[in-house]
């Protein structure tokens, strides 16, 4: 999870897989790295290791299309320490993505303020891509401070799918990147099944 390969651009590779190149997003310590850890690894680690700088991890997943075939997708996933402020280096970071998921925790409802921030960022950089908002940390229900209901405010507001994890249980996480790349390859198909002019 440390290499560095060039970011490449979405495509359909030479055995007719599909690559996507997805950002996980917010505010430092809300999960995103163990979320990534849980999707790839299924693992957890309760201590908190900050990321610095950028990390990835990639995962294929096989997406039943509407059309009935099944298509093999490539998630390339990378993965950016929220204390990374700078923001020509998050915008650098942001580029290319064909898919973002944008992470607050339940517990500090200041990473769900800071929500549209990295949406907005998000969105300006990669206009055309899509959205997932990720509720996570829900296994701590005792603390939890932030309820569903603003959760799927965002939801409308951003017009992104809504789901609450949990990277420690692995409560829908798996979902949250299958479903991503579901939405991502059904838009790639759409856009190749257009008449050309
Ligand atoms: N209980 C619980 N703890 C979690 C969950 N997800 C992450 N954590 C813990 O929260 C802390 C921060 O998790 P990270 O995955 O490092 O957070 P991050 O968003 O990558 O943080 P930065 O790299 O600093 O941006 C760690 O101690 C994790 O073990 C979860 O779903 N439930
Ligand atoms: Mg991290």
């Amino acid at each position: 999870m440390s290499a560095r390969p060039s970011p490449s651009d979405d495509d359909e590779d030479d055995t007719g897989s599909f690559k996507f190149r997805v950002v996980l997003l917010g505010e430092e310590g809300v999960g995103k790295t163990s979320l990534l850890r849980r999707f790839t690894e299924n693992s957890f680690d309760p201590e908190y290791k900050q990321t610095i700088g950028t990390t990835f991890a990639s995962k294929s997943v096989s997406v039943r299309c509407k059309d009935g075939y099944t298509r093999t997708v490539n998630l390339v996933i990378w993965d950016m320490g929220g204390q990374d402020t700078y923001k020509e280096l998050r915008r650098r970071f942001m580029r290319g993505a064909a898919g973002a998921v944008i992470v607050y925790d339940v517990t500090r409802p200041e990473t769900f303020m800071a929500m549209n921030n990295w949406f907005e960022a998000f969105r300006s950089t990669c206009p055309g891509a899509d959205v997932i908002i990720c509720a996570n940390k829900i296994d701590l229900e005792d603390q939890r401070m932030v309820p569903i209901e603003p959760g799927l405010m965002l939801r409308d507001w951003f017009q992104a799918e809504y789901y609450e994890t949990s990277a420690k249980t692995g409560h829908l996480v798996a979902d949250v990147f299958a479903r991503l790349a579901e939405i991502m390859l059904e838009k790639k198909l759409s856009k190749y099944a257009e008449p050309r002019m």
